[in-house]
């Protein structure tokens, strides 16, 4: 049989069927999905609970990802898909830097991580130590959150640090919440497996999860670059009384163009207000519902 694109199935980590995009070479099945208009496609790798990256090919021998360890596999390739197909349809751009890169992933790092991130390079996903996490692949706004990140560092390259970090933190979970409708939580598919109902963040309700989301509760530190993942409640809070106000599909479009057009690496809580407000006028006009809301939006956390 000659070797090309094919289509397998699968579990994800929370059990679920799905129809996989893969790639066929030498005997082997891979998590290979080159069906996207991209020059590159999306991999998915496994470290085998090292800490080596990329590590190896995610494969299979009957193109049935089925095994319960393979859900990790599984959803870090269907939901970077998911992710390219919303910046593709939505914004017209073609992977995290527009011009077709490579998506890939690398699962099961490490082990008992409760982590992911982005590395500049690629994604990469703790298995969790199934108490606070499950495999964090398989949550669609944490795979939005760090893919958004390498779109955040090929635009508007905010700086991971401060005012401007804890921005970038926002702009992941703001996408992150974009991407995975239906609520203003992120991470809830694969946090706290054993209790029902929280999330790691919350965009309507930040304090929540310890959070601000007023300037008169902004947390002045040195551990997590400046409270990064902190002092995003306050910008969390301003997009999720955006969205709510103005609905999902007006908010991603003023967000995206204050991302790629206006917000840079020193964009500072106010010039994130100021960066939305040209965004939504050059789409809307200025003094428009849209633009109010906006002003409206950072009024209510304290950001002039
Ligand atoms: N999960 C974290 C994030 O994406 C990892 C980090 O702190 N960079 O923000
Ligand atoms: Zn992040
Ligand atoms: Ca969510
Ligand atoms: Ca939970």
């Amino acid at each position: 049989v000659a070797d090309g694109a094919t289509t397998g199935s699968g579990y994800g980590v929370l059990g679920d069927y799905k129809t996989l995009n893969t790639y066929y070479s030498n005997g082997t099945y891979y998590l290979y999905d080159v069906t996207k208009p991209m020059s590159g496609v999306i991999e998915t790798r496994t470290a085998q609970s090292r800490s080596v990256l990329p590590g190896n090919y995610s494969v299979d021998a009957d193109n049935k990802f089925n095994a319960v360890s393979q859900g990790a596999d599984v959803d870090a390739n269907y939901y970077a898909g998911k992710v390219y197909d919303y910046y593709k349809n939505t914004f017209n751009r073609n992977s995290f830097d527009n011009n077709g890169a490579t998506i890939r992933s690398t699962v099961h790092y490490s082990r008992n991580y409760n982590n992911a991130f982005w590395n500049g390079s690629q994604m990469v996903y703790g298995d969790g130590d199934g108490v606070t996490f499950i495999p964090l692949s398989g949550a669609l706004d944490v795979v939005a959150h760090e893919l958004t990140h390498a779109v955040t560092e090929r635009t508007a390259g905010l700086d991971y640090v401060d005012q401007s970090g804890a921005l970038n933190e926002s702009i992941s979970d703001t996408f992150g919440v974009f991407l995975d409708k239906g609520d203003y939580l992120v991470g809830e598919d694969v946090y706290t497996p054993n209790k029902s109902g929280d999330a790691l963040r919350s965009l309507s309700n930040p304090p929540l999860y310890g959070q601000p989301d007023n300037m008169n509760n902004y947390v002045y530190t040195t551990s997590d670059n400046g409270g990064v993942h902190t002092n995003s409640g306050i910008p969390n809070k301003a997009a999720y009384l955006t969205m709510s106000s103005l609905g999902m599909s007006v908010a991603e479009k003023i967000y995206y163009r204050a991302l790629t057009v206006y917000l840079n690496p020193q964009s500072n809580f106010s010039d994130a207000r100021a960066s939305l407000l040209a965004a939504a006028a050059d789409l809307y006009g200025t003094g428009s519902t849209q633009y109010n809301a906006v002003a409206s939006a950072w009024n209510q956390v304290g950001v002039q």
